[in-house]
């Protein structure tokens, strides 16, 4: 089975004004769009064809299969990606989500200001993501298709710092999308939901 373009969770215009539907019909209909065809295109006839797309990324890596990477990592960013946002987003989370912000960050602030380093201090294009690190939250950022998936890491929120990601809506001005993300669109019951997903695996591999 070919990896597939995922259905945004939300309609093209529910995000706006902080992400414009004009945006969101590019970024979701063309760029990652074309990162799903250019993957299955490389992966037609190969041993990959019929795999989970985040084992094909974890196996690309490996190989050190650049293009077959580039194309497979930007494919399961992107569908993350939609996933960590959603209309009348952001605000603050709560319950142990917010707990678990105060732990690592010393609270929702600290959070917000390191991810903005992060997001507005990766030189290029990219990425910023909360991460679990043997289960503690930190942020960080990678490059071009870089994802934390292949480093042991557990994504639990991430932001397209690509100028395709903000351009047509904040033109150059990637703090100003960053603080958009942050402060309206960040999905956190999204978050809360990656965080109990790990809290159960830990808990089967009797480490938790
Ligand atoms: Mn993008």
């Amino acid at each position: 089975m070919p990896i597939s373009l995922p259905e945004l969770p939300y309609a093209l215009d529910a995000l706006a004004p902080h992400m414009s539907e004009r945006t969101l019909q590019f970024h979701h209909g063309k760029h990652h769009k074309s990162y799903v065809d250019k993957a299955n295109g490389l992966i037609e006839g190969t041993p990959h064809e019929g795999k989970e797309l985040y084992e094909i990324v974890v196996a690309a890596a490996r190989d050190k299969d650049t293009a077959l990477f580039n194309n497979a990592a930007q494919a399961w960013n992107h569908s993350f990606f939609w996933q960590c946002m959603t209309p009348n987003g952001g605000g603050a989370p709560e319950g142990e989500t917010m707990d678990a912000i105060e732990n690592a960050f010393g609270g929702l602030d600290g959070f917000k200001k390191e991810f903005r380093e992060k997001a507005t201090g990766q030189f290029g294009s990219g990425w910023a993501w909360l991460v679990l690190r043997d289960g503690t939250l930190e942020v960080t950022s990678t490059s071009n298709a870089e994802t934390p998936i292949v480093s042991g890491l557990q994504p639990v929120l991430t932001c397209d710092v690509w100028e395709h990601a903000y351009y047509l809506d904040y033109q150059n001005e990637r703090p100003k999308f960053v603080d958009a993300f942050l402060d309206n669109l960040v999905n956190w019951n999204f978050v809360a939901e990656q965080l109990a997903a790990s809290e159960s695996t830990e808990k089967r591999r009797g480490v938790g």
